[in-house]
């Protein structure tokens, strides 16, 4: 189709306010979900909040669980700000239900 020009590109002088499309989408920031460790809260709870909430496989699950067991803290995922602000919620939720005093946190990578 040629039609009348609308952006900024074409050939004639440019005039009045530049109008050049450009695509508008920005990568949205990314967060860390991070695990804490203690002296409580059972292995076999931290493996099923890892599959059922962060949909990890139980050989995935149990291998973050036992680097958060050595190590104090570890990795759960990363993702958009409100998914992983939701996940925090479900796993603080489910501790606070069951009594562990398991800790979860956010990180802006
Ligand atoms: N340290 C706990 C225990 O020995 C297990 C554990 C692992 C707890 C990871 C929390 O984020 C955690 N029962």
């Amino acid at each position: 189709m040629n039609g009348p020009e609308k952006g900024g590109e074409g050939d004639t002088p440019e005039r009045g306010v530049a109008t050049k499309v450009r695509p508008k989408t920005k990568k949205p920031s990314l967060y860390r979900v991070i695990l804490m460790n203690d002296d409580y809260t059972p292995m076999e709870f931290v493996v099923s909040i890892l599959m059922g909430i962060f949909k990890k496989t139980q050989e995935e699950a149990t291998k973050i669980m036992l680097n958060v067991h050595q190590k104090g803290v570890g990795t759960c995922g990363i993702y958009t700000f409100e998914i992983a602000e939701t996940k925090v919620a479900q796993v603080m939720d489910a501790a606070k239900r069951a009594q562990h005093p398991l800790q979860c946190t956010l990180e802006k990578t």
